[in-house]
């Protein structure tokens, strides 16, 4: 079939565009919709979209917004990930380097979790199956000297993949936890090893993720920010070495430098550290 030629794609936008009234909305608003719409009637003449596809896709969209699954989409598409691989190459630009590598948020951070002074348990129910993990570090500026007043917030899923605050059968704030740092820019954690993350089974983005010859699940991670004031946020993560999906991601979250070495402790050797039990440590 001949495709529909290019000015009735043109007259079509200028018609939607002609029912704007002068002075009133949102000029970038305007700016990306338009430009959205011209792109999305280009690929839908070029690839032949039927209606029957039209309204699949319609339906798809309503139940990925029923389900609360748009930020998982975001990440599963790599959208996510591009804002990332632009904020790197505007650090490029501008000669920024010597920074712990940024990575994406993903869609289940929660604000206002417990706060303490250099160092936090992450459980507010311990968890009694966990390997037990210890994590510690030091926030530094550009030029490696301790941000006295930094704030790190972490979280992390459970043994089941599943996060507080999205899954009801966790206490709140469970594994979401605010270490404000001192004068020696020190934070150090106690929680257990989680494990990796996969979107609900059969749900919007699974079900995309499948239809693209794809899978939806992450490697184990635990997630971070980074603040102080006068800095700039750092989003990040950090991956747990030797899960097997930990180079397949279904987010493209990993990078190289963000899978530090896990040390296993013995119970015998934990006694070193004043801990009674076997552990992992990362420093
Ligand atoms: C996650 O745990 C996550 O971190 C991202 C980015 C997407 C889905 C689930
Ligand atoms: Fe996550």
């Amino acid at each position: 079939m001949k495709r529909i030629d290019q000015k009735r794609i043109d007259e079509t936008l200028a018609l939607i565009k002609s029912s704007e009234k002068e002075g009133a909305g949102n000029e970038r608003i305007k700016t990306i919709v338009n430009r959205l719409l011209e792109d999305l009637f280009n690929a839908m003449a070029d690839l032949d979209i039927t209606s029957e596809e039209m309204w699949k896709a319609c339906d798809w969209l309503t139940q990925t917004g029923k389900n609360n699954e748009y930020g998982l989409v975001f990440a599963g598409l790599g959208i996510e990930k591009f804002m990332d691989v632009q904020m790197d190459w505007e650090d490029e630009q501008a000669g920024i380097e010597n920074k712990t590598p940024r990575t994406i948020e993903g869609p289940l951070y929660v604000a206002g979790s417990p706060e303490s002074t250099s160092y936090a348990t992450l459980e507010t129910e311990p968890e009694p199956n966990g390997e037990r993990l210890f994590m510690s570090g030091v926030v530094r500026d550009e030029k490696g000297n301790p941000i006295p007043n930094a704030k790190v917030e972490i979280w992390h899923c459970n043994l089941k993949g599943l996060y507080s605050h999205f899954d009801s059968s966790q206490p709140e704030f469970n594994l979401r936890r605010a270490i404000n740092v001192v004068e020696d820019g020190k934070y150090e954690f106690k929680s257990f090893v989680p494990v990796g993350y996969a979107c609900p089974p059969n749900g919007s983005t699974d079900t995309l993720m499948q239809l693209l010859g794809r899978h939806g699940a992450r490697p184990a991670h635990i997630h971070f920010f980074v603040t102080a004031p006068g800095y700039r946020k750092l989003t990040t993560q950090i991956n747990i070495e030797g899960d097997p999906l930990t180079f397949d991601d279904f987010a493209f979250a990993t990078r190289p430098e963000l899978v530090p070495h896990i040390e296993r402790i013995s119970a015998e050797d934990a006694a070193k550290y004043g801990k009674d039990e076997a552990f992992a440590k990362i420093n």
